[in-house]
């Protein structure tokens, strides 16, 4: 059997790092993960190749060659999606489809071949069995959640890392908490399953043994859902993993903001080589984190919380959200207020959308509000692309009010003097030591022609440089690092 799997394109997004990769020429930010994973659960005896189109060209000869081709993709590809579709049926291959897309908008789709839901370790056994029999269904649909205990090695051998600028690995999926809006409860469930350290030692240690030394992201859901295992189990094996290979990786992931609340995890977190941390915030407005739900974010200093994980020596990315219900005009002027005295540099900020099958999706419904599909996408430079339910305040004054917020962070001005405040209260801790790479030279030269020379914030900049100078080489590297992507934001965000 020949499978040719196809990774679908991004457009270019906050996260996709377009601009910012452009100087270290690299292609893509992360490798596809899911699909990686999904290629070792086929049968080994099966030729298998794959098609990122994040960093290759797909070509009519590769679909050709295979017997099906499978796709996977999270709302925001389903343009690209749609294109390898159509083209697998007019070449008259046939498709099977699995990942975020087709499990909450399965609809869409009725015109594959195969729709594998929600996790392969469930359907992808299944559909073998029914191949082999000759008898594959249409739509394979799953109840539960399957144990990771028995999800395998991603096959790291089907692309060239050099192409990415980061790796990941998966230790958990679910969340324990409940905010209305969110995706991730209504994919993976309540309760965090999680992989035992063997599994993500053998993980880092197959990521190790390909050369790679740098950054690796946790692509969990929320990295301390379990926080008991996280303690007595797996950070004290990551540590003494880093200390025995020489601390080869740093670590980023995805947490709730009650990590502030518990110092001996974020001191563990820290020596097990974490230096960065993406967060939740969604609003300074504590009526609308009661309106979705977000429990945990609710009477408690957020900008306390921030500098608390900050001071312990991680970089805090914050996710912030824009048109709830219970929003009034003055958020626009407290949101930009509290991102620039937090110091956090990342700040995506976007606009409430409701994706199928959440409980605000299902309240939108009932409100007869929801006005388009659900894109996945929500900080798009027009935002009107991405409202799917008609918002309170109306859709101009969000607009206008967002347009405002992103105008704001990410002038030159305010961008700079976040990423001092930022480097000024940071206490970075971490013991990895980046190799130099023969790019970061090139890099080197081109941010500072195209920062320092073509930019309009190029005084902006030299201010900061100028000051990181006189700091130490980490603060120099680290404030050239954020200005890099301060050019990516803006050309991104304001157009
Ligand atoms: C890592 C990650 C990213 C990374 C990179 C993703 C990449 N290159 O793979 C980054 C940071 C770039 C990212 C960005 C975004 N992300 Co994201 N991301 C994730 C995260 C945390 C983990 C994904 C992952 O690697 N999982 C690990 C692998 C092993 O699992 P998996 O991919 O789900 O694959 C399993 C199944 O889905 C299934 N499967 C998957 N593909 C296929 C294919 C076939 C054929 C079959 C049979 C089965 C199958 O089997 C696999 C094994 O069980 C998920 C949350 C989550 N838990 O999945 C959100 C998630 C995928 N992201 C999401 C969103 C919304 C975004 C953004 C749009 C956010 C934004 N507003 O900008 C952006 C858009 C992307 C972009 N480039 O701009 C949503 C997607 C919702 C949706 N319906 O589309 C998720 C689910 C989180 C959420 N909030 O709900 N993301
Ligand atoms: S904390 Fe994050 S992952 Fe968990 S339910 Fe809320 S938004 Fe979703």
């Amino acid at each position: 059997m020949k499978i040719l799997i196809v990774y679908p394109e991004y457009p270019v997004t906050f996260w996709s790092f377009k601009y910012a990769l452009k100087f270290v020429n690299e292609k893509s930010n992360l490798p596809p993960l899911g699909v990686l994973t999904v290629a070792s659960m086929l049968p080994s005896e099966w030729d298998v190749r794959l098609i990122d189109m994040n960093v290759k060209k797909l070509k009519d000869k590769d679909i050709v060659w295979a017997d099906y081709v499978f796709i996977s993709a999270m709302n925001i590809q389903e343009a690209s999606a749609r294109t390898v579709i159509d083209r697998c049926k007019k070449l008259q291959r046939k498709t099977v489809c699995g990942g975020p897309l087709f499990s909450i908008d399965t609809q869409r789709f009725d015109d594959v071949d195969h729709l594998l839901l929600y996790e392969g370790e469930i359907s992808i056994p299944r559909f073998i069995e029914d191949l082999k029999n000759g008898e594959p269904k249409h739509i394979y649909n799953i109840e539960g959640y399957p144990d990771l205990s028995e999800t395998p090695l991603p096959r790291w051998d089907l692309i060239d890392i050099r192409d990415y600028a980061i790796l990941s690995v998966q230790y958990s999926r679910g969340c324990p908490f409940h905010c209305d809006f969110c995706n991730v409860v209504s994919l993976f469930g309540h309760v965090p399953r999680t992989k035992s350290s063997t599994q993500i030692l053998s993980e880092l240690q197959a990521i190790y043994d390909l050369g790679w030394r740098g950054a690796i992201f946790f692509v969990d859901d929320n990295f301390i859902g379990n926080k008991k295992k996280l303690k007595q189990d797996i950070l004290p094996a990551l540590i003494d993993w880093m200390e025995e290979k020489g601390h080869p990786f740093t670590f980023f992931t995805e947490a709730s903001i009650n990590m502030a609340d518990d110092e001996e995890l974020m001191q563990m977190m820290v020596d097990a080589g974490f230096d960065n941390v993406f967060v939740g915030i969604e609003t300074v407005d504590e009526d609308c984190l009661a309106e979705c739900n977000k429990s945990q974010n609710k009477n408690r200093s957020l900008l306390d919380s921030v500098k608390t994980i900050q001071q312990y020596g991680m970089q805090v990315q914050g996710g912030f959200i824009l048109g709830f219900d219970n929003d009034k005009q003055s958020i626009f002027q407290r949101m930009p207020e509290f991102i620039q005295k937090s110091g956090i540099v990342t700040a995506m900020v976007g606009v409430l959308s409701a994706p199928t099958g959440t409980e605000l999706y299902e309240r939108m419904k009932r409100e007869n509000r929801l006005i388009n599909d659900f894109s996945g996408i929500n900080n798009d430079s027009d935002i009107r692309n991405d409202i799917n339910f008609m918002p309170k305040m109306g859709i101009d004054k969000l607009k206008a009010g967002y347009e405002k917020v992103i105008d704001t962070i990410y002038s030159p001005a305010n961008y700079y003097k976040r990423v001092k405040t930022f480097l000024e209260n940071y206490r970075p801790q971490g013991k990895h030591k980046r190799p130099l790479k023969p790019s970061d030279v090139g890099a080197f030269f081109k941010a500072y022609f195209k920062l320092g020379v073509v930019d309009k914030g190029r005084k902006e900049f030299h201010d900061l440089m100028r000051w990181a100078k006189h700091q130490n080489m980490r603060t120099y590297v680290q404030a050239l690092t954020f200005s890099v992507y301060g050019y990516h934001f803006r050309k991104c965000l304001i157009s």
